[in-house]
């Protein structure tokens, strides 16, 4: 029979091993836990990247639906119907007021903004095509759309502003043309017309 004192001794072994393993179980977790949370911020950081922003905006609360239309260099064209190329991405087909409420824990939430963002991910080089397309008019008057190309990297540079007046059902505006060169430079910004439409047209109409 063991000594009340070698007794206790061992049960102190038995707990103090416990403590370390569970110490140790902590650890690990942790450091699992900081390498899962450092990863997603890389990955996060990988597709926030942008190199180019487009911004087609319109009056808040305005019924009318525009479209914005961009196409790259290889002649790939994001839209509402394509919303992705894999170099270019639309955030969303915003339509007016229709689908601009939204129903949160019971309350209904309405955003008044009418925007369409078009990023460019990765830059070719070559000309860029940024078009409008009125495709839902609710009223005689022209419609005033505002159209911002932004470059991103290695600052901020504003490479256009314009307000565009859109016509009725079916008007097509080319806003602005674009060149890229070999230096990632943006040159050759003008108004030149082109249909971009007439490419998109009979792929689809919205439902
Ligand atoms: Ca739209
Ligand atoms: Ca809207």
């Amino acid at each position: 029979m063991k000594h009340k004192v070698l007794i206790k001794s061992d049960e102190q072994d038995v707990f103090t091993d416990l403590l370390f393993n569970a110490l140790l179980g902590f650890a690990f977790m942790f450091a699992i836990a900081f390498m899962l949370i450092n990863s997603s911020e890389d990955s996060g950081k990988i597709e926030a990247k942008a190199e180019i922003l487009i911004s087609v905006s319109w009056p808040d609360n305005h019924p009318d639906d525009v479209d914005a239309i961009v196409e790259d260099p290889q002649g790939g064209l994001v839209w509402y119907h394509n919303r992705d190329s894999g170099l270019m991405h639309l955030d969303r087909d915003d339509r007016g007021v229709f689908a601009d409420k939204m129903n949160i824990n019971g309350k209904t939430i309405s955003n008044p903004i009418n925007q369409e963002t078009v990023t460019v991910r990765k830059l070719q080089a070559g000309e860029y095509v940024v078009n409008l397309l009125h495709y839902k008019a609710n009223y005689e008057e022209a419609l005033n759309v505002d159209v911002k190309v932004e470059k991103l990297n290695p600052q901020v540079e504003l490479i256009y502003y314009g307000t565009h007046e859109l016509e009725g059902v079916g008007d097509e505006k080319t806003a602005v043309r674009f060149t890229v060169d070999s230096k990632k430079e943006i040159t050759n910004v003008n108004q030149l017309s082109k249909r971009l439409l007439t490419k998109a047209v009979g792929r689809d109409t919205k439902g």
